[in-house]
């Protein structure tokens, strides 16, 4: 039998009132919305729609970096300073993969932080291979936590060599998390790291080649010293705890500053914009699956189209121009 999500109007005005009730039913109201949304579910415009007007509220900080770099630890780490503070602390994380901890880690750190925990929402989301590292569901996530009540957002992704691009399509701001172990992948990380990284973290500095990767990241910092930006960088241990309120505060003022100088409300209008353009792909994406009698038919439809480029009768991108002429 078909498992259905779908919720009634009233369960919705329900469960939108309940996220803003403090405590364990806030939280499970906000994880069950987080799923219909993540889902896909039909609820999920109505949804959107009724928590608009808070959506922006929280700061979003993206943290990216090669798996296993240490990105959940210092989130972790950090969260003991910030929702110490009162603060409300969303945490979405996307395919938290890590060889280590299976992702666990985060979330394990999150259930055991008792008092705090009402202060913290801890969610994982599956790219499903969305736009280089970040699902498409991360939008709509980001405005449910705003409506939660969320002061900060962080965003956790893993990004491979070049850092995960899509991280800047949902973050304020970008912290790239690097090692000592990184050290000659900063070479080719370079390209990347120059036009998304607004600041680095060099994790696990209790190891060796902590200083070797400071000096590198020197010279991509005076890179883009000279193209008028500046990027600070931050050692930490995130085991230990170890330059984690200095990283803290170091990301707290920059977002600041970036908001002082309209930088936020600028990079805003961007995230909006991909949002519109990767909904208005699915959107079209999905008209013209319809149009060939759902997805089965329509990669029936594929195959023929391979066919004919294999044997070389016609061209892929005559073959999508014949695809969308028919739509
Ligand atoms: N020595 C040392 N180990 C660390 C440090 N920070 C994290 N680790 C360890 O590194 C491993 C990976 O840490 P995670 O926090 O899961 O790394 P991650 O970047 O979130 O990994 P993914 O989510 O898989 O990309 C764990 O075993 C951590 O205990 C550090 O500062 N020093
Ligand atoms: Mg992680």
């Amino acid at each position: 039998m078909l498992q259905s999500h779908a919720v009634t109007v009233v369960d919705l005005d329900i469960l939108l009132s309940d996220v803003r009730s403090p405590g364990a039913a806030g939280y499970r109201a906000l994880g069950r919305l987080i799923r219909l949304v993540d889902d896909n579910d039909p609820s999920a415009v109505e949804i959107d729609e009724k928590v608009k007007s808070s959506s922006f509220r929280a700061a979003r900080i993206g943290l990216t970096g090669p798996p296993g770099a240490g990105k959940s630890s210092i989130i972790a780490s950090a969260l003991d300073l910030v929702a110490s503070e009162g603060r409300k602390v969303g945490i979405l994380a996307v395919d938290p993969t890590s060889p280590f901890t299976g992702g666990a880690l985060l979330g394990d750190r999150v259930r055991l932080k008792g008092p705090t925990g009402e202060n913290v929402f801890f969610r994982s989301l599956a790219s499903r291979g969305a736009m280089g590292g970040v699902s498409r569901a991360i939008w709509p996530s980001a405005r449910l936590l705003d409506f939660w009540g969320a002061d900060i957002i962080l965003i956790e992704t893993v990004g491979s060599g070049q850092l995960g691009t899509g991280v800047a399509d949902v973050a304020d701001l970008v912290v790239a998390v690097l090692t000592p172990e990184a050290g000659d992948g900063i070479q080719s990380m370079k390209a990347g790291v120059m036009e998304l990284a607004d600041c680095f973290i060099v994790n696990k500095s209790d190891r060796p080649g902590a200083e070797l990767i400071m000096k590198e990241l020197k010279l991509v910092q005076e890179e883009a010293g000279a193209a008028g930006r500046s990027v600070e960088a931050f050692h930490t241990s995130a085991v230990n705890g170890d330059g984690i309120a200095e990283a803290v505060e170091g990301v707290r003022s920059l977002w600041n500053r970036l908001n002082d100088a309209g930088e936020i409300d600028r990079r805003r209008l961007i995230q909006v914009k991909r949002e519109v353009a990767t909904r208005t792909e699915a959107r079209i994406q999905s008209q013209v699956i319809a149009r060939f009698g759902g997805i089965e038919d329509f990669e029936g439809k594929l195959e023929e189209c391979a066919g004919r480029i294999l044997s070389h009768e016609s061209t892929a991108g005559q073959e999508a121009d014949g695809i969308v002429a028919n739509h």
